[in-house]
């Protein structure tokens, strides 16, 4: 790890300038993790910019960012205009919080710039961006808040406590309140950012959502079933965001019985799209690899094209029997 923060330091002072870039809907340990990181390259006195689409974030994540503006925050967050001005040949992108292509905010500065490092802590998938200076992904890892607070311990650097509050914000999302992708180093890391001074209230006021969103979830859930005495279903008849699947899929392993739950909706014209959770006794990640999905045993996903949402429901239903 110290091999890699020396070399990313390294990287970051060479450059003319860094843009740093996250997935699309932006989440919260995403956005937290890109502030902190651009906040640690104007120390090195090095240009940056965080580029972010300012349209449908999630609630928490307009939290974040109104509260950024009102407390006057030293962070350039720019749209795509400003940065196509601003790339030079030495311009350094940094992708954070995903390792894939299709995924990132905006696939052409891929292409417009060559020199590009990837902190990721997902699986990787088979469309990965080519990270030609460094890559550090590692599944193991509860967060990438997680990956910049050893980042932050390396350079002996403090964090002031509304940063501090965000980053633990987004470790909270990314874990499931603890309950996902936990080691000891991720209450380590919890703890680090408790010492910087994060503040408790304040993470429940970014963490709020909206009384409309929270109700439909509720809604959505009163549909469950629970099959086999250990698998829980919640088929969504509404168009549904795929982060809102995870969240109801993650809600559904806290009913009594359930060892495994997944959430199916259609995300996207004809993309029908599953959520798959478990407490650690099922391999999620099998079953979703039937679907061509991808991710980890306990957490998995998968999206399955021109297929009718029912269709998909009985596949599944038929998957998980033999288990
Ligand atoms: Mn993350």
């Amino acid at each position: 790890m110290e091999e890699i923060f020396k070399k990313l330091t390294d990287f970051i002072k060479k450059a003319d300038n860094v843009i740093i870039m996250t997935h699309k809907n932006i989440d919260l340990d995403a956005l937290g993790s890109a502030m902190c990181l651009a906040r640690i390259i104007s120390d090195f006195k090095v240009e940056n910019y965080l580029v972010l689409n300012q349209k449908g974030n999630n609630h928490s994540v307009n939290n974040t960012l109104q509260l950024v503006e009102k407390s006057k925050f030293d962070v350039n967050i720019v749209d795509i205009k400003k940065v196509l001005k601003k790339i030079t040949n030495k311009s350094l992108l940094i992708i954070l919080d995903t390792s894939k292509k299709e995924l990132v905010e905006y696939p052409e500065l891929l292409d417009l710039i060559e020199d590009k490092v990837v902190i990721d802590h997902h699986v990787l998938g088979n469309k990965n961006i080519q990270a030609t200076k460094l890559s550090y992904v590692n599944e193991n890892i509860s967060s990438t808040s997680e990956i910049i607070v050893k980042y932050l311990k390396f350079l002996k650097r403090d964090v002031d406590p509304l940063m501090a509050t965000i980053m633990l914000a987004g470790m909270e999302v990314d874990t499931n309140s603890y309950n996902a992708k936990t080691s000891a180093d991720t209450f380590y890391a919890a703890a680090f950012l408790l010492e910087q001074g994060a503040l408790n209230v304040l993470k429940k006021e970014i963490l709020k959502e909206d009384k409309q969103s929270y109700l439909k979830r509720e809604k959505y859930l009163e549909n469950s079933y629970i099959v086999k005495e250990k698998f829980a279903i919640c088929r969504v008849n509404d168009i549904i965001a795929k982060e809102d699947l995870s969240v109801i899929a993650e809600r559904m392993l806290l009913f009594d019985q359930v060892e495994a739950s997944f959430a199916i909706g259609v995300i996207d014209g004809n993309i029908v799209a599953i959520s798959a959770r478990s407490l650690g006794q099922i391999n999620v990640y099998n079953i979703m690899k039937k679907f061509n999905g991808g991710g980890h045993f306990t957490d998995a996903a998968a999206q399955i094209n021109d297929k009718s949402i029912m269709k998909v429901e009985k596949e599944l239903l038929k998957a998980i029997e033999v288990i």
